[in-house]
C-alpha cells in the first residue's frame, strides 16, 4: 500500500527550544527530550510516492473529471465500497461499460494503477467483470471503448458462459499486442478473491516491465516495450455487470512507482 504523506514536524520547533532559558536545560530535561523523541518519531517522507490521481467515489458522483463509455453508462454504488460509496460499471451482457480519466500520464517514467476492486457472481451465472488500467487516448475518441496498453482483468465464467464455461474466477493480464510478444496471462479457477474487497495494482517501470500484484502479491510480469510515440496515457475503469453478480471498483490510485 501507499503511504499517505503525513508532513514530519520537527521535535525541536514543536517544543520551540530556542525559547528555553539555558539554565532550564537539565539532565532531567535532555532525558525527557529523548524519551519523547523516541514515543512521536519524525515521519518519513522521503520515500512516499507521489500521488498522480486518486478516486474513493466518496462525493457520490461520477466527477467531471471521467467521461463514460459503453450503453448502459456506469454508476455510483452508494450502498457498498471500502468504505461506501463506489464505482459501478454497470455493463451489459454484450458490452463492457466504463470510465476513462480527462487527465493522462507519462507512462515513460514508469507508473503504478492500483484499485480495490469487489466481485461476486452466482456459481452458474457470467458476463461479470471488472477491468481497469491505462489505454491510449489518441486510438480512444469521444465515447468508444478505450484501447487498452495495459490492464487488469478480473471476470467470472460460470456454466452459462457458452463459450468458455466453468472456468469460475479468470484473471486475465493484459498487455496490448502492439507492445509486447509475449502472450498474455490468463489464469482460471482463481476464486480467492471473490465475495470481498481486493487490492489489485499494476506497476509499469520505466524499461517497461509491467508486474500484476493482487493484495501485493505478485502474480506474474509481461515484459513490454512502449515507443516513444506512446507518450501520454489515460486510465479506465469498466467491465460488465449483469443481474448475476457485482462487480465494484473503489479506491483508485495512481502513481511513480
Ligand atoms: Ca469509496
Amino acid at each position: 500500500m501507499v503511504n499517505v504523506k503525513k508532513t514530519a514536524h520537527s521535535l525541536s520547533a514543536k517544543l520551540k527550544l530556542k525559547h528555553i532559558p539555558t539554565q532550564a536545560v537539565t539532565p532531567t530535561l535532555i532525558l525527557m527530550l529523548t524519551l519523547f523523541a523516541f514515543a512521536f518519531p519524525v515521519v518519513e517522507t522521503a520515500n512516499a510516492q507521489e500521488i498522480l490521481f486518486s478516486d474513493g467515489f466518496q462525493s457520490g458522483e461520477i466527477s467531471d473529471e471521467w467521461t463514460f463509455y459503453g450503453d448502459p453508462v456506469s454508476v455510483i454504488n452508494s450502498v457498498n465500497g471500502n468504505p461506501a460509496p463506489s464505482f459501478n460499471n454497470n455493463g451489459d451482457s454484450m458490452w463492457s461499460s466504463g470510465i476513462k480519466s480527462r487527465q493522462t500520464f507519462r507512462i515513460h517514467d514508469g507508473l503504478v494503477i492500483q484499485c480495490d476492486i469487489f466481485l461476486s457472481c452466482h456459481p452458474r451465472g457470467t458476463w461479470v467483470g471488472s477491468f481497469f488500467g491505462i489505454h491510449d487516448p489518441a486510438l480512444t475518441s469521444g465515447n468508444s471503448e478505450p484501447s487498452i496498453v495495459v490492464g487488469f482483468k478480473y471476470l467470472y465464467s460460470g456454466e452459462l458462459d457458452w463459450k468458455q464455461p466453468h472456468l469460475e474466477g479468470k484473471l486475465v493480464l493484459v498487455v496490448s499486442r502492439f507492445y509486447s510478444n509475449e502472450t498474455n496471462p490468463v489464469l482460471i479457477h482463481m476464486n480467492d478473491w471473490l465475495d470481498g474487497w481486493h487490492t489489485f495494482k499494476i506497476e509499469i517501470s520505466p524499461e517497461g516491465l509491467c508486474s500484476y500484484f493482487v493484495n501485493d502479491s505478485l502474480i506474474s510480469n509481461v515484459q513490454a516495450s512502449f515507443p516513444d510515440s506512446l507518450d501520454e496515457v489515460g486510465i479506465f475503469l469498466g467491465g460488465r455487470a449483469t443481474s448475476w453478480g457485482t462487480a465494484l471498483h473503489d479506491n483508485l490510485l495512481v502513481y511513480v512507482p
